[in-house]
């Protein structure tokens, strides 16, 4: 049995590049823009992935650092790493007028000619799910980019960083799994990529992304159960009570790396839930860099997404590091949700 390229499938084969060319008209802004964007992108997810697949042999890429991030995280040397790797690569492609990330307390705001003459801002968590990496499992970039609102030639405002979710113009995620793969929209569909490190390329492999529109698999760490409120408390017995019907109960799938978590539950359906509770009031997921790329790939996806009261890329910032209660994926599994939380909100 031949498990090789046929002649056939070779010539379907799309490389990432080929396709943001092809489909360069689906991105209202000016031409060769989401190309170099998604570029710098691409460069530093190649370099993470390289490095990634020989973590455990790196010694500066493993461990703490011994410094904390704004959010009193303990900062892995990756984070640190991988923070880097990708300012610097979007710097290179001199569209972009400002950085936010996960790792910077501060926004990061481009003065030079070049800078203040980018137009888009980009929020980046570089390496989501850091303290999987020391026992190999899966970590992720995510990403979501917007159109500054300040003028172009002038320095980056605080305003171009707080847009609303509903603002973004391009989001993604990189996951660096059993294969690395990268995932994104430009408002016009979801598709994914798989990189083949034999060549250093991206190819198109999962066109049109579509989450099943219900699902039977729940994510969430539910060690917190004592920490979660009554309602999401009566959500989780819904999913864990038999009926046939609905496929209840349902699977239990939680990986702690929410990008990994997500990407599951993008391609098999099913919910992903980063709850608030009482010892995390705001819940712990990032609205800005997080929460708001991922809604949304999962809305372009068909899917929904939701603070448990209203779509998450509703909500307007007021400080990019701010939290968010987070529940995430097929559409009618989310609308349950919303429904038993409201019905006990306001019973
Ligand atoms: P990080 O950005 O510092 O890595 O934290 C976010 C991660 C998510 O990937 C994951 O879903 C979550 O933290 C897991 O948190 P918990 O251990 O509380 O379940
Ligand atoms: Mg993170």
């Amino acid at each position: 049995m031949s498990i090789g390229l046929t002649e056939n499938s070779m010539n379907e084969l799309t490389t990432l590049g080929e396709f943001v060319v092809k489909n360069q008209a689906d991105f209202p802004y000016a031409k060769g823009e989401l190309s170099r964007l998604l570029s710098s992108i691409r460069l530093a997810a190649k370099i993470m992935n390289s490095q990634l697949s020989k973590a455990g042999l790196v010694e500066n890429l493993m461990g703490e650092v011994g410094e904390k991030n704004i959010q009193g995280e303990e900062q892995k040397k990756l984070d640190l790493y991988a923070n880097q790797l990708f300012i610097n690569a979007l710097k290179a492609r001199n569209e972009v007028c400002g950085i936010g990330s996960e790792e910077e307390d501060k926004t990061i705001i481009f003065e030079n000619e070049v800078g203040v003459n980018g137009k888009y801002i980009v929020l980046i968590d570089p390496v989501d799910g850091s303290s999987n990496i020391e026992v190999n499992v899966s970590v992720g970039t995510v990403f979501a980019i917007y159109r500054r609102t300040s003028p172009v030639g002038t320095t980056a405002t605080k305003e171009d960083f707080l847009q609303p979710g509903s603002e973004q113009v391009v989001a993604g995620y990189v996951i660096y799994g059993s294969s690395t793969m990268l995932v994104f929209t430009s408002g016009n569909g979801v598709n994914g990529f798989t990189y083949d490190p034999a060549i250093g390329v991206f190819f198109l492999s999962h066109p049109n992304m579509k989450i099943p529109e219900d699902g039977s698999t729940y994510s969430i760490n539910e060690g917190n159960h004592a920490y979660f409120s009554e309602p999401l408390k009566a959500y989780l017995d819904y999913c864990k009570s038999v009926d046939k019907a609905t496929k209840r109960p349902y699977t239990g799938r939680y990986i702690g790396s929410m990008i990994s978590d997500v990407h599951r539950t993008l391609l098999k359906g099913g919910i992903y839930l980063y709850p608030n509770s009482s010892i995390a009031p705001n819940g712990k997921l990032r609205l800005c860099y997080e929460c708001n790329p991922m809604a949304f790939l999962v809305e372009q996806a068909g899917g929904k997404s939701s603070d448990g009261q209203q779509s998450i890329m509703d909500l307007k910032p007021t400080d990019i590091h701010q939290r968010t209660a987070f529940y995430t994926g097929s559409k009618k599994m989310v609308e349950k949700l919303e429904e038993i939380l409201g019905r006990a909100t306001n019973a």
